[in-house]
């Protein structure tokens, strides 16, 4: 493409020339700003208009090679998706040249995992390109090489037809770079980026490959598709789930996520009112006569360093304090109306280290099945009496 751009820019030049010979006032100027019209577009935050357009990649410079629509999909997904993290790799040396039709050529280091514009002052971040890289796949098409896929570390492969429209359904759980999820000719990202040998971040821990510990199931009843993956957190061991849907040729992930936010602390009598949106569920936690204390003296000390402005703030931040997290799920007929429910797990704790209150509780969520949404039908605490101690004892 490099030796073609000066033929089409001497070509507009002549192009000019000729219209313009008519007009015999026409200037230098005038042709120095049509050629300025082709311009290539550059810069990051121009990137996500490069959809659509056609993309060709020198490698090791090689020729041009053309690419798929995939393809050019996936790499412009990867540009876009690390295009706000400045690297701090060199820019000189670099294996790939991407080429999207009318913009500035992009550099790419696959072993510093970087890319920038031609004449360009900055770098990016292109984590995961090393693995994507690896995987391409080129094919002939009408006797021209063209990038057209990355090779797939298939996890699991349903046949079924999911949306009842008498044809199968091609269900894939699949790895390469990012755990994928497609159905015929559409597919989702589950997790972007997940590498090699670890899957997940913060403070979860995967001691597996993501084809060890990711499953899909179909769960034929309901005509939804089931994925889990296992794993490790500081807490110790935790299961994590989504449900997706297959409907009219789209992907769709149905909801069933619970937050918590406390609704009032009321510290002389000891009680934390919990408030679970969306179930509307509201929750009273009654703290020990030592947390109770302990949370005075707490808070005794920071009202004397606060004003009202601030405490007001401080309070909010603390009410919005709270993180629900998920370590096991499973499936069982817990009120033996002869239809499984979801029960998860979890742990409910404050995560604003500076909080005047303490909350670290074991918590048990019941989530209904229906064909179009997952929903919390029921809230536990280990303290809760007999009803809750047997959904706890399913986890022991
Ligand atoms: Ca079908
Ligand atoms: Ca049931």
């Amino acid at each position: 493409m490099k030796r073609i751009l000066p033929f089409a820019i001497l070509f507009l030049i002549v192009g000019c020339q000729n219209a313009n010979a008519i007009d015999h006032n026409a200037t230098d100027k005038d042709i120095t700003s049509e050629v300025t019209v082709q311009h290539l577009i550059t810069g990051i935050d121009n990137l996500n208009e490069a959809q659509e357009r056609l993309l060709e990649i020198s490698y090791l410079d090689g020729a041009y090679v053309q690419t798929s629509a995939y393809f050019a999909d996936r790499i412009l997904e990867m540009l876009l998706r690390n295009s706000t993290r400045e690297s701090i790799e060199k820019m000189d040396e670099y294996q790939l040249i991407l080429h999207f039709d009318g913009y500035e050529e992009i550099y790419v280091n696959i072993e510093n995992q970087n890319f920038w514009f031609k004449n360009a002052a900055v770098s990016y971040d292109l984590e995961g390109i090393a693995e994507l890289w690896d995987r391409y796949i080129i094919k002939i098409d009408q006797n021209e090489f063209v990038y057209d896929d990355f090779e797939k570390t298939v996890l699991t492969e349903i046949n079924a037809d999911i949306d009842h429209d008498g044809i199968q359904d091609d269900i894939l759980l699949y790895y390469d770079n990012d755990l994928r999820l497609s159905v015929n000719n559409t597919e989702v990202v589950i997790n972007a980026n997940i590498g090699k040998f670890s899957l997940g971040s913060g403070n979860e821990y995967y001691s597996g490959l993501p084809t060890e510990i990711a499953h899909l199931e179909y769960i034929e009843s309901l005509d939804i598709l089931l994925y889990s993956y296992d794993g490790a957190s500081v807490h110790g061991p935790f299961t994590n789930i989504a449900f997706y849907k297959y409907v009219n040729g789209t992907i769709q992930q149905l909801k069933y996520d619970v937050t918590c936010d406390i609704e009032t602390i009321d510290l002389d009598n000891g009680i934390i009112e919990l408030h679970f949106p969306p179930t509307n569920r509201t929750y009273q936690l009654r703290m020990s006569e030592r947390e109770i204390q302990e949370s005075k003296a707490f808070k005794a000390a920071l009202d004397l360093d606060m004003d009202a402005s601030m405490k007001a703030v401080y309070e909010e931040d603390v009410k919005h304090s709270i993180l629900l997290s998920r370590e096991h799920a499973i499936f069982e007929d817990y009120d033996g109306d002869h239809t499984l429910e979801l029960i998860i797990m979890g742990k409910l704790q404050t995560k604003f280290a500076s909080a005047y209150i303490r909350i670290d509780e074991p918590i048990v969520l019941v989530y209904e099945l229906y064909p179009d949404e997952v929903m919390c039908s029921d809230i536990f605490f280990e303290h809760d009496g007999p009803e809750a101690q047997f959904l706890f004892d399913y986890f022991r």
